[in-house]
């Protein structure tokens, strides 16, 4: 019989700031670790796992499973997890339509758990170029499907010579393989700052409904033309279609489509993915095959990819007749015609700041800010500059840009037309002085001299999409 005390989860769950205490649990333990967070060789890294389990994030980070860790945890332990806590820990109910979705990682922002929507903490963001994929953003609209990669077969339909059939080892073995280096980001994005102005439909995304991942795969064009695409077979198309595996209660699939021009060009570069960061694709993020299109909205990158259809008809799914479109912010829902708008393909220019987070509080004697982010722009326009101000648009410095992480060599700048990839920026600046708050705002610039609009309720729309007005954040300094 244990001589600690018994917590529930949601007891440990309240234990989750310096003020509180900060506890833990392991293996169906519990521990204090209020004393040890100021040590940590990690840095503020294990607040991320205050209040849940440490499990997730040491499965992250290899280097804890060792003997010196885990009795340096002993001396931190203050109690038991409750058994029943423990158990719902391991297991989880059947007939749960979700039960089969994968584990996530703690420090994910959850907007919705089942479908699975989640996005990193922003800092997380500008830490590293090429975005883990534990901490990759995830927008799913339904359960994960399982696929077994020995059965799974990709349909290509509708070219003359009928529909080719493809097993995963021949997608792998019979094109030759290539790698893109693409940020994705969800139509949504920053959508809870349209929110701010006038209530929107859809999940209130923060700043980071956006990542930065390499993908290895094979070319969309190489695989329509071993279906038998050429232009003179198939004037009649105009879109290639995809129809995702997982379905909605009623047994209709996730579906999206792109235009052909963009499937079937050299420059494109549109994948069909089976690797993200060097390995397989992970269940969250479209195992085993999924769809990248290098500088378009998130939705058309079709996840768990079933079937591609090359088509005179742009796909007949909601989200891409229904959903995801711009409009005016006089359009409401009584007046809105979904068909009187284009569906979202290449996203507009986009910056945030990463940190520091709005609403910190930083002491005087600092005298310099160090502010940090990210910025991207659709179609393959490369971002040339970020502007920064501190003192709410007045007076402005230039933000210095990057595209890898530091230490690396910088990669050369892309091709014309192919800059698939976000940069990265940073600015430290001296802290103006006589200013008791800072108004830090960010806007870049693509190089066709695209720019962000300074404001929100210009370009609200009642759906939230294509929030990218400049980004502000307020500091307060402590004198
Ligand atoms: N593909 C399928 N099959 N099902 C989906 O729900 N969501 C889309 C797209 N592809 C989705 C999908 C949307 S809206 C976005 S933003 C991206 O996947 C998100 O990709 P990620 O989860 O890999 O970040
Ligand atoms: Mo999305």
């Amino acid at each position: 019989i244990s001589a600690f005390p018994i917590f529930s989860q949601e007891e440990v769950t309240k234990h989750r700031s310096l003020e509180d205490g900060m506890w833990v649990t392991y293996r169906g333990s519990v521990y204090d670790i209020t004393e040890f967070v100021a040590m940590h060789p990690g840095g503020d890294k294990i607040l991320l796992a205050a209040g849940g389990a440490l499990e997730p994030f040491w499965a992250l980070y290899a280097v804890h499973n060792q003997e010196h860790v885990l009795e340096i945890l002993s001396t931190y332990k203050i109690g038991e997890l409750s058994a029943e806590d423990v158990k719902k820990q391991q297991t989880v109910k059947s007939s749960d339509p979700y039960s089969s979705d994968p584990e996530r990682h703690p420090v994910l922002h959850v907007n919705s758990l089942k479908p699975f929507n989640a996005e990193p903490p922003p800092e997380i963001l500008s830490d590293s170029y090429i975005t883990p994929s534990a901490f990759f953003f995830k927008r799913n609209h339904f359960p994960v499907p399982q696929v077994d990669p020995a059965s799974y077969r990709l349909h290509v339909e509708g070219l003359p010579g009928g529909t080719l059939t493809l097993s995963l080892e021949e997608l792998k073995t019979r094109f030759p393989k290539h790698t893109v280096t693409a940020t994705l980001q969800c139509a949504g994005n920053r959508r809870s700052e349209m929110n701010e102005v006038k209530q929107v439909k859809g999940l209130n995304w923060g700043i980071a409904a956006i990542s930065n991942a390499t993908w290895g795969g094979v070319k969309l064009r190489d695989v329509l033309l071993a279906a038998g695409y050429r232009p003179d077979v198939a004037q009649w198309a105009l879109h290639v279609q995809f129809e995702g595996l997982d379905k909605d209660m009623t047994g209709t699939n996730y579906g999206a489509s792109i235009p052909l021009n963009k499937a079937v060009s050299e420059e494109g570069d549109v994948l069909l993915a089976y690797e993200m960061n060097g390995e397989d694709l992970p269940a969250d993020h479209g195992f085993p095959v999924r769809v990248v299109v290098p500088g378009v909205v998130g939705a058309r990158n079709v996840k768990w990819l079933g079937k591609i259809i090359v088509s005179a008809e742009e796909s007949s799914s909601h989200w891409q007749q229904n959903d995801y479109k711009g409009f005016s912010p006089g359009t409401d829902w009584d007046t809105v015609d979904f068909k009187s708008a284009p569906a979202i393909q290449e996203l507009p220019i986009q910056s945030a700041i990463t940190t520091p987070e709005d609403g910190t509080v930083i002491d005087r004697d600092r005298e310099e800010i160090t502010v940090k982010g990210y910025a991207w722009s659709g179609g393959g326009r490369e971002v040339i500059r970020v502007d920064v101000s501190l003192d709410g648009g007045k007076t402005w410095h230039v933000a210095q840009l990057r595209s890898s992480d530091e230490g690396k060599a910088p990669d050369p700048s892309p091709p014309l037309g192919k800059a698939w990839a976000w940069k990265l920026w940073e600015i430290t600046a001296p802290l103006p002085a006589e200013i008791k708050e800072l108004e830090i705002v960010c806007k870049a610039v693509d190089n066709s001299y695209n720019m962000q609009p300074d404001t929100v309720p210009p370009i609200w729309n009642l759906r939230g999409v294509l929030s990218n007005a400049w980004h502000r954040v307020k500091v307060k300094i402590r004198e």
